[in-house]
């Protein structure tokens, strides 16, 4: 074996040479893997007792993309096309051995080489896209002329992989090794290959067509889902160019393309959420050497719509749940809303029925809390009062084990004084899962006062395996999701008050990315959450609006009208409503134009993230830019709202929230946090 560099070697055997990367933890396209695959290559090549050469990697992966780090530093040489160029031309055979993940720069180098064979457990894809990115390195341009100009287009702009058995039946994958046997299957390949003469197929020579409108009805077809991105319009434009234009031209108008989305904002930030979900795992001061929980049984407290969906996750990742609830129809109830759940996805071919079977089959229902006594973790999802929680917890202390997790999904509440109730306060901690709990990814882990660092650890990789992003939040009023909403909230409500109407709110914070607007957001939660006939006072504009049966979606009226197709249209009555309640509070109305209603909504949120960061209540900004992409919609290429402070400017933030302030003191005031952040000239993500 010779080592072409540190992280590729080359052997070679009966005329077959392997190049190996190995550079972990996902074989990336470094600089120095670049260097070693392309002198591996050119070695090889040269070499005449060589007739082919078999491409594969060590590891847990096959080459996984480019290396993200290495993007916006200046480019050591030799490029990725260069690599791949050489490797196309080669006067030898390329056979490309897959498992794992062939991503990105990863599949692009799959695809100049002349053959791919893989594993059946192996994935492709081009997901740049998902990086605010199209594929730079001729992916655009050789995908289509394998795959077709429709499933190519597919594939760039929604950056999902494929299996290597679906790539199989697309020509993206000449052959299917053996699960464990790929590289003896890919070296006996190159070998045939040679013998039976078959040619150095170089795709850049293949022919690629696109039926005619294609391109229009495919973004016609998507566009709500690509609003406000610029990268799949990029990708389209790229696939359009691979169908009209000669390979080199097409390469042209990739690079330009690639470089513009490169240096823009959007993939800036995209990429900033790429690192920041993988950072948010980490536990900062985690004594070394600690060891997690075993969790195998997971009881849940409460059958209502938080409880069954927090309990879908576990049941789904194949934990056994002990389901608990104190009313018995409330219990079937909510275990039929489970299988009826699951029916539904099996419905859509997302889950075969044994599988649904297989999930249910894991389910105890009771409504014994002695039956929680061998859980492992316990999670109490029952509503929002203290007391009651508090009763619970200190059952829960008698009965479950030692050494069992015990966790509220409470949104609000004081996590130190419900471990209060127990004798073990560092098993507690809280899990605050997002509704709809089976949907929603983002999973708040709320971290007490004497919580166990393995707890938490415990916690945080439990998250990963059931599919959720956990961020670790401290010990304060609504967390760090809940908290920054309120400003917002506040702020919203004000701006009605003051002469906007909900919709213009709502047009500016869908425009500027959000699925829905404040006051849409409300229709559809249900305008009386927590409210009651019996204790309205019909001061708040709320009360006045429930009193009336406008309470939301459900009732076709809230802040909008709604018709059968729940299609929304502003309300007059809720206009004379808002106009009578700014005159009862003697507010002048007066014209506010969008900016206004944008910084004052978004500018506050970024105070009170300030502020949260100032407390030690996250750890880092992006964890607070994880909340809010995966629990409220916030757009990722704006890389949530404290890399948007960034990218507007800290001290810009200031100044806005200033030049509100003089119309409350209180609510506009700059947090020392956001002060001290802007008087150094600097952001939230280049900090703390
Ligand atoms: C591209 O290719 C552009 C080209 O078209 C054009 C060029 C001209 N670079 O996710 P994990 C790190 S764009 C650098 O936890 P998993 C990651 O940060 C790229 N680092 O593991 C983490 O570090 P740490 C297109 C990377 O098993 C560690 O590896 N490719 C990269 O759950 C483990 O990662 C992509 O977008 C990278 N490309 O998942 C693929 N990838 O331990 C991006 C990972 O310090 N990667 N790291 O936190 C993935 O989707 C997943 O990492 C993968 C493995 C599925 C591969």
């Amino acid at each position: 074996m010779t080592a072409i560099n540190a992280v590729t070697d080359l052997t070679t055997q009966d005329g077959i040479a392997v190049l190996t990367v190995n550079s972990p933890p996902v074989n990336a396209l470094s600089a120095a893997v670049r260097q070693g695959v392309l002198a591996g290559i050119e070695t090889a090549g040269k070499d005449p007792s060589v007739q082919a050469i078999v491409l594969t990697c060590a590891g847990r992966t096959f080459i996984a993309g480019a290396d993200i780090t290495e993007f916006g530093k200046p480019m050591v040489e030799p490029s990725l096309h260069a690599v791949i160029k050489g490797i196309e031309a080669s006067p030898k055979l390329v056979v490309a051995a897959i498992h794992g993940t062939a991503l990105g720069g990863g599949l692009e180098t799959a695809l100049g080489c002349h053959y791919r064979v893989a594993v059946p457990s192996a994935k492709l894809g081009l997901p740049e896209v998902k990086l605010g990115l199209l594929p730079g390195a001729g992916g655009t341009q050789r995908l289509p002329r394998v795959v077709g100009a429709a499933q190519a287009l597919e594939m760039v702009t929604s950056g999902t992989p494929v299996g290597a058995r679906q790539a199989a039946e697309r020509g993206l994958v000449d052959a299917l090794a053996p699960e464990d046997g790929l590289l003896a299957f890919a070296v006996e390949y190159a070998r045939e290959a040679v013998a039976d003469g078959k040619p150095l197929r170089k795709i850049r020579d293949m022919n690629v067509q696109a039926e005619p409108g294609l391109f229009d009805t495919f973004r016609k077809a998507n566009a709500r889902k690509f609003r406000g991105y610029e990268a799949p319009e990029r990708n389209i434009q790229c696939i359009e160019a691979a169908v009209s234009q000669p390979f080199d031209e097409g390469e042209q108008t990739e690079r330009r393309l690639f470089m513009e989305l490169m240096t823009g904002t959007q993939s800036a930030a995209q990429r900033h959420l790429f690192f920041a979900e993988r950072e948010a795992q980490k536990i900062p001061g985690l004594p070394k050497g600690t060891v997690v929980r075993q969790i195998r049984k997971v009881g849940i407290i409460g059958a209502g719509t938080m409880g069954g969906g927090i309990s879908m996750n576990f049941l789904s990742a194949g934990y056994a749940v002990t389901i608990v609830e104190a009313n018995e129809k409330a219990l079937e109830r909510g275990v039929g809303i489970m299988r009826g759940n699951y029916e539904n996805t099996a419905k859509k071919g997302r889950l075969t029925q044994e599988q649904v079977e297989r999930n249910m089959g894991l389910l105890t229902a009771s409504m014994a809390f002695e039956d929680l006594a061998e859980c492992d973790l316990v999670i109490e999802a029952v509503f929002e009062n203290m007391q009651i929680k508090k009763e619970i917890f200190g059952r829960l202390d008698q009965i479950v084990r030692q050494g069992a997790i015990l966790a509220s999904n409470t949104s609000y509440l004081d996590i130190d004084e419900i471990a209060a109730s127990t004798k073990r306060p560092q098993d507690v901690c809280g899990m605050h899962f997002f509704s709809p709990a089976n949907v929603m990814r983002l999973l708040e882990v709320v971290k007490g006062e004497h919580t166990a660092p393995d707890v938490l650890e415990t916690v945080m990789q439990l998250s990963r395996r059931i599919g959720k992003v956990a961020v670790v939040a401290g010990v304060c009023h609504g967390f760090i999701g809940n908290r920054m909403l309120e400003p917002r909230q506040r702020e919203a409500n004000k701006l009605i008050l003051e002469g906007a109407m909900p919709w213009d709110v709502d047009r500016v914070i869908y425009d500027f990315g959000f699925p829905m607007g404040p006051f849409q957001m409300a229709d559809l939660a249900g305008l009386d959450i927590g409210w009651s006939a019996e204790t309205s006072k019909g001061v708040t504009l709320r009360d006045q609006l429930c009193e009336r049966d406008r309470r939301g979606q459900k009732t076709r009226s809230g802040f909008y009208d709604y018709n059968e197709k729940r299609e929304q249209t502003p309300s007059p009555i809720v206009e004379e409503l808002i106009l009578r309640a700014s005159a009862e509070r003697q507010i002048k109305r007066r014209r506010i134009d969008d900016q206004e209603i944008l910084e004052r909504c978004i500018y506050t949120m970024i105070n009170e993230g300030a502020r949260i960061l100032e407390e030690g209540k996250a750890y880092r900004a992006s964890d607070i830019d994880m909340v809010w992409l995966t629990g409220y919609g916030f757009p990722a290429y704006r890389g949530g709202p404290m890399f948007y402070a960034d990218t507007v400017g800290t001290r810009h933030v200031v100044e806005r929230l200033r030049a509100y302030q003089a119309s409350s003191e209180t609510d506009f005031a700059p947090s020392d946090y956001l002060l001290k952040v802007a008087e150094e000239g600097r952001g939230f993500s280049s900090g703390k």
